[in-house]
C-alpha cells in the first residue's frame, strides 16, 4: 500500500489509512538487524524505549527487521508496515537510519517523550514507503563562538538535527567574541580567548553592554565525544576556525598575530572587528598548525576556514603588510587575502581534506577544490557553480535563522528582516540559469544559526523551530514545494516538538505560518 499523498517529505502525516490495518508495538516485539546495522539497532531502541517503556531487544524473534538493501541509494530507505511487522531497508546504514526517524513519526507524537507514557496504545498504520533526500548535504551552521553552547546542550541539538534527517552540522568554532575549541599547542586561546568580560545588549553597540562574564570552550575530548556523538546519528561536523578576520579572540590571547600588535580584549560587541591577521609567515604556520590539531579530532572532508568579512583598513595602513604585499608578488590587499587562504588551503589538501569558506573567498585566485558557502544572497552560488566550485546555498534572506520572524515590537531581537516559515520554505537552493552540470556541482544547503542574540537553547529553540523543519523539508524533498500541505504536516509535528520539549516560536494571528504581505528587500542591519 502505496502513501496517500506523493511522497519525499522529512515530516510524515501521521493519519495514514485508518482503514488498514497495521502493527501495534508491544511486550512481543523486537529489533532484528545483522551486525553492521547494530549501532542503528541499538538507537532505534533507545528511541522507542522511554516513552513505551518496552525492552525492543535483539533476540525476541525481531517485529522490527532492519536490512541493508544494495539495490537503494546510499541514503534512501523502504519502510514497510504489515499486520506482520514492520522492516526497514536502507541503501546504507544512514539509509535505515531515515527509515528509522520516519517510523517514529507514524507513532503517536508521544513517543518522544523522555518518560514512560501510559494509556497509548503504539500502533502503526499499515505503510509502505519509499523515499530518497534530494541533496547529500542537509545542514545546519550553529555559532558556537557568540554564545558558547555547552556540550549536554549541543548533544541535544544534534539529536534534533536527526530527528529532521539532517546530516551536516557546520561549527563555528571561532570568532571576534570567542575561542571554542581546545588547541594543545596554543593553550592561551582558550584560557584567555575564550572568555570575555560581558556582552553587547541588542543591536545597538553604542549601548551599554549587559556587564555579565561570558564564556567557555570545548576540551578535545569533549570533541571526541561530540563528533562521535554526531557520527552514530550520521552526522558529519564540519569544523570552522575563522581566519584572516574575525579573529578577535584570537588576537586577545596571542597578540603578535595581530597587524598592529596592540593588546586586545576579546570582543564584547557584535559586528565586525577592524583587528585582523598580519601575514607573517609564522600567522600562516600558527593557523596552520591549529588546523592540523583540528583535522586530528573531526575527520570531515571539509574543514572551515571562514574567509567572510575581513577588514582591509589595517592591511593598507601597515607598512610591514604593505612590504608583505610586494614581496610575495601580489597585486592589493584582496589578493592577500586569497593568498593566506591558498596558504592554508595547502595543509588540508596535504592531508585529504578540503577547504570549506565563506564566499568572499571568491574574491581571487581560489583552489579549484574549495567548497563556498554562499550566503550574501544567491550570487556567490551561481558565481562559484560556474567556476567549478562545489557549493553550499545558504542565502541570508532566506535561511538565516538569526533573522526576526515577524514585525511584531515583541521579537527579542528586531534582527534584519522578518523570515517566516513560508519564507524560509521558499528556498530554492539550486539558483536560477545553471546548466545541468554546473546545477550539480550544488551540494545542498544550510540554515545558519548565528548567536549574537541568542544567549541559552531556550532562546535557539525559539529562533530555530519550526523554521529549520521547513528547510530540511526543502533539502530533502523535491523542487517543487507545495506550502499548504507542508503547513498541516508541519502543525502534526509541532505535537512531536512539544514531546521532546522545544521551545519553538508558536504562531500567532489566523494565517499562521505565512509570510507577512508587502515585505520585500535585503536586510541593511544585522
Ligand atoms: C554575517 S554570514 C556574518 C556573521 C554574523 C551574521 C549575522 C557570515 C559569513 N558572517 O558573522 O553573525 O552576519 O547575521
Amino acid at each position: 500500500m502505496l502513501l496517500p499523498r506523493p511522497f519525499a517529505k522529512t515530516l510524515l502525516p501521521h493519519a495514514l489509512d485508518e482503514r488498514v490495518t497495521g502493527y501495534l508495538l508491544d511486550s512481543s516485539s523486537g529489533v532484528a538487524a545483522p551486525d553492521e546495522l547494530s549501532q542503528v539497532a541499538t538507537w532505534l531502541q533507545s528511541a522507542l524505549r522511554p516513552a513505551t517503556g518496552l525492552l525492543l531487544d535483539r533476540d525476541a524473534g525481531g517485529a522490527i527487521a532492519l536490512q541493508v538493501d544494495d539495490l537503494l541509494g546510499d541514503d534512501a530507505y523502504r519502510l514497510q508496515v504489515s499486520p506482520e511487522g514492520v522492516r526497514i531497508a536502507g541503501g546504507s546504514a544512514a539509509g535505515v537510519f531515515y527509515g528509522c526517524q520516519s517510523l517514529l513519526q507514524l507513532l503517536p507524537p508521544a513517543i518522544f517523550r523522555r518518560s514512560r507514557v501510559t494509556g497509548v496504545s503504539w500502533e502503526l498504520s499499515a505503510v509502505e514507503v519509499e523515499d530518497a533526500p534530494r541533496f547529500g548535504w542537509r545542514g545546519a551552521m550553529l555559532d558556537v563562538a557568540r554564545h558558547f553552547m555547552p556540550k549536554h546542550d549541543l548533544l541535544r541539538f544534534i539529536d534534533l538535527m536527526a530527528m529532521h534527517k539532517l546530516n551536516i552540522l557546520h561549527l563555528h568554532l571561532t570568532d571576534d567574541q570567542g575561542w571554542r575549541i581546545e588547541i594543545k599547542r596554543y593553550p592561551w586561546l582558550t584560557e584567555v580567548g575564550a572568555w570575555r568580560l560581558e556582552s553587547q545588549v541588542g543591536a545597538d553597540p553604542n549601548g551599554p553592554g549587559d556587564g555579565r562574564p561570558h564564556g567557555g570552550f570545548y576540551t578535545q575530548d569533549d570533541i571526541r565525544e561530540i563528533v562521535a556523538y554526531a557520527a552514530e546519528r550520521f552526522i558529519t561536523i564540519i569544523p570552522e576556525i575563522e581566519s584572516p578576520g574575525h579573529v578577535q579572540a584570537a588576537l586577545a590571547a596571542y597578540p603578535e598575530l595581530g597587524v598592529t600588535g596592540a593588546a586586545l580584549d576579546v570582543w564584547t560587541r557584535w559586528g565586525v572587528s577592524e583587528n585582523v591577521l598580519n601575514a607573517e609567515e609564522s600567522t600562516v604556520e600558527f593557523f596552520a598548525n591549529v588546523l592540523d590539531e583540528v583535522m586530528d579530532l573531526f575527520p570531515s572532508p571539509f574543514i572551515g576556514v571562514g574567509g567572510d568579512e575581513c577588514p582591509k583598513n589595517q592591511w593598507r595602513n601597515d607598512r610591514r603588510v604593505q612590504a608583505r604585499i610586494t614581496e610575495l608578488g601580489l597585486t592589493d590587499e584582496t589578493a592577500l587575502q586569497a593568498w593566506f587562504i591558498a596558504r592554508l588551503n595547502e595543509r588540508l589538501t596535504a592531508r585529504g581534506r578540503r577547504l570549506f569558506g565563506w564566499d568572499e573567498i571568491l574574491e581571487g585566485e581560489l583552489p579549484a577544490d574549495a567548497v563556498v558557502a554562499s550566503w550574501r544572497g544567491m550570487t556567490g552560488a551561481a558565481v562559484a557553480a560556474r567556476r567549478g566550485h562545489n557549493v553550499v546555498a545558504c542565502p541570508d534572506n532566506t535561511v538565516y535563522l538569526d533573522y526576526r520572524q515577524s514585525l511584531a515590537p515583541d521579537e527579542p531581537i528586531p534582527v534584519a528582516i522578518p523570515l517566516t516559515v513560508e519564507d524560509v520554505y521558499q528556498f530554492q537552493p539550486i539558483p536560477d540559469g545553471l546548466t545541468d552540470d554546473e546545477a550539480e556541482r550544488i551540494l545542498g544547503g544550510q540554515a545558519n544559526v548565528w548567536t549574537e542574540h541568542m544567549d541559552s537553547p531556550r532562546t535557539i529553540d525559539y529562533f530555530v523551530f519550526p523554521r529549520i523543519c521547513a528547510i530540511a523539508e526543502v533539502l530533502w524533498s523535491g523542487p517543487s514545494h507545495n506550502f499548504a500541505d507542508f503547513a498541516e504536516r508541519l502543525d502534526e509535528h509541532l505535537a512531536r516538538l512539544d514531546a521532546v520539549g522545544v521551545e519553538y516560536r508558536r504562531s500567532t494571528g489566523p494565517l499562521p505560518w505565512q509570510r507577512r504581505p508587502g515585505i520585500t528587500g535585503r536586510p541593511h542591519t544585522r
